[in-house]
């Protein structure tokens, strides 16, 4: 038995490559799960789950599908779609989660969130996150008409892609003392995220004990995803 993680898949209609590797992982190797999480930045940029655009009927009915299958399926904003809400998730027969996590994994307790708020040292990113997450802001934003919705975010997508050409590697993966911050927080040995695009797993320590976190990688030319069993918790890339 297992339970399956995936983040930063950033699916869009111009990466129909990306979109056929999820729908083979959503009908073969996520069948078997007895769960699947997914952490954020599942599509590329979200403006509102009135959105008329196929991808997003075409994703929702697969999910479903997962779901009807008996398989639950749990999903965490990523900063790319954190716009993503109760209507989607219901078409999809997901479960919104909070942005932090713990979970009960065969005995083992698992901190699942997507990453972005461990980027502590990107200053401008956080400022970014503080205004969008501002509920008035998202309510006038959701207001508008949709063409007018799809022009900020390119805007935003076009400003984001300026601003990282800018940055330097440190300040745009996770603050190491943030990291261990969170994990003392919930009391955990095990933290899993995506939005850095770096796999790996890290050990550390946390509670003043050995502590893991794994990091999974965005789906660009491969799949990847986290595999917790009873015995192991393994970082897995596959071809699509
Ligand atoms: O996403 P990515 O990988 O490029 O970089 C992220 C951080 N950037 C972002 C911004 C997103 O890409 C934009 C997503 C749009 C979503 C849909 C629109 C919803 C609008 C809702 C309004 C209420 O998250 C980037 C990090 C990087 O990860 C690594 O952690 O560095 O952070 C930034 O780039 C922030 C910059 O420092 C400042 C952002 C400039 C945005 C310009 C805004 C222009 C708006 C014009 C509006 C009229
Ligand atoms: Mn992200």
């Amino acid at each position: 038995m297992a339970t399956l993680f995936i983040a930063d898949l950033h699916l869009q209609t111009e990466e129909p490559a990306i979109t056929a590797g999820f729908l083979r992982f959503l009908r073969g190797e996520a069948r078997n799960a007895d769960a699947l999480y997914i952490l954020g930045d599942l599509f590329e940029a979200w403006i509102g789950d009135d959105d008329p655009e196929p991808l997003h009927r075409e994703i929702a009915k697969e999910i479903k599908e997962l779901v009807n299958s008996g398989v639950p399926c749990s999903f965490i904003h990523g900063n790319r779609d954190f716009l993503l809400g109760k209507r989607f998730a219901r078409d999809c027969g997901m479960t919104l989660l909070a942005e932090e996590k713990v979970l009960n994994l065969y005995g083992r307790d698992v901190l699942i969130m997507h990453g972005d708020t461990l980027c502590t040292d990107d200053a401008g990113y956080q400022a970014f996150r503080a205004k969008v997450h501002q509920p008035w802001l998202q309510t006038l934003f959701l207001a508008l008409p949709l063409f007018i919705r799809r022009r900020i975010a390119a805007k935003m997508r076009d400003g984001s892609k300026t601003a990282n050409r800018q940055k330097s590697m440190e300040i745009m993966d996770v603050n190491p003392q943030a990291v261990v911050n969170v994990m003392e927080k919930h009391q955990v040995q095990w933290l899993i995220h995506g939005h850095t695009h770096r796999p790996a797993i890290h050990t550390l320590t946390a509670n003043g004990q050995p502590a893991s976190r794994v990091v999974l990688g965005a789906w660009h030319e491969e799949g990847s995803m986290v595999k917790v069993t009873t015995d192991s918790v393994d970082l897995i890339a596959f071809p699509f």
